[in-house]
């Protein structure tokens, strides 16, 4: 069995990618050296089944802002199919088996079909991208997440004239994600993107961060993140991609329809009803920072939005 270090073992160089582990040996040496967070949170087992996402490439676009611990990564999180406190996904999820991982996509497309996630990235090379991460509760993390930008991935389905948006849906599993017995959101966990933003070069299916495959915890085996959207967007562990002519609903949408809008840009000038947006606490930071428009991605994002009254369609 993998050895568990303390935490207090974990130093910043133990979260370098170290794109070492193709095979199962290497795996379990390499993993050992991580410490407990990764170890007990995320790939106790399946993951050596995960897909290989050693030979990324760093990407241009990129922050060279300081990393967020690995540790915080993995140890803060949201994720209400394994609690809804910030540290139950990381006790709870790490049974999660993912293999054999099917995504199906369906709507408006000349190619549908049901794929496993190794025939999805094929073809693709995996990419490293240092992005923010603004959670709507006004707390950050700079994360280097390893994905296929996801255009790229939509384009080979042949989306045809009508596919006006893009509807995303995680697993819905209740035995292996135990969160889903209490109906504290109405399951399963669905998002949504306009085409637009979707095919936005910014936009990514992530399947690992910190050179390593995707922790249980953060979405594995493959999730969105969309860095200048509040991080609820970015849903975890997608089992279905569907091309829509109209807009999806969206599940913090249905909960609080007045608090979560289908856009949630990041957007220090609209509150939300119960707290400013105006600050961010970067985790492991203590001052807190000014939150910037579209999570400082406005040059890259901000002319999708031209006309569009940001503060309606929040
Ligand atoms: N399926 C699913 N996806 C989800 C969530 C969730 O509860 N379930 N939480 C969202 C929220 S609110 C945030 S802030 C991010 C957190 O990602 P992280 O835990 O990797 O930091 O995941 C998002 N994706
Ligand atoms: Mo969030």
């Amino acid at each position: 069995m993998i050895k568990i270090k303390k935490a207090s073992d974990c130093r910043e160089s133990d979260i370098t990618p170290e794109p070492v582990y193709k095979k199962r040996r290497e795996f379990m040496k390499t993993s050992s050296a991580i410490g407990t967070g990764l170890v007990l949170g995320g790939l106790q087992g399946n993951a050596l089944a995960a897909l290989d996402v050693s030979g990324f490439k760093k990407s241009g676009y990129t922050t060279d802002e300081e990393l967020t611990e690995f540790k915080d990564a993995t140890r803060y999180n949201n994720f209400y199919e394994f609690g809804t406190a910030k540290e139950d996904p990381a006790s709870n999820a790490g049974n999660f088996n993912t293999d054999d991982w099917r995504i199906s996509i369906s709507g408006e497309c000349d190619n549908p079909g049901v794929i496993s996630l190794e025939d999805l990235m094929q073809g693709h090379t995996i990419e490293e991208r240092v992005y923010r991460l603004r959670c709507v509760e006004a707390w950050s993390m700079v994360i280097p997440w390893l994905g296929v930008p996801l255009a790229s991935i939509l384009q080979q389905f042949k989306p045809n004239s009508r596919a006006k948006y893009v509807a995303f849906k995680t697993l819905l599993d209740p035995e292996r994600m135990p969160g889903q017995q209490r109906s504290v959101l109405d399951w399963p966990y669905i998002e949504g993107l306009r085409m637009d933003e979707a095919m936005n070069p910014l936009t990514l299916l992530a399947v690992g961060m910190y050179g390593k495959p995707m922790p249980n915890q953060n979405g594995a085996p493959v999730r969105l993140v969309v860095p200048w959207k509040y991080g609820f967007k970015s849903i975890k562990s997608i089992v279905s991609i569907e091309f829509t002519e109209t807009q999806p609903k969206t599940t913090w949408n249905i909960l609080s329809p007045g608090e979560y809008g289908f856009y949630s840009n990041v957007n220090p000038e609209v509150s939300h009803p119960r707290w400013s947006q105006a600050k961010e606490r970067r985790i492991g930071n203590f001052f807190r920072r000014d939150t910037v428009m579209f999570n400082g991605y406005a040059d890259e994002v901000a002319a999708m939005y031209t006309g569009m009254d940001l503060k309606k369609q929040f």
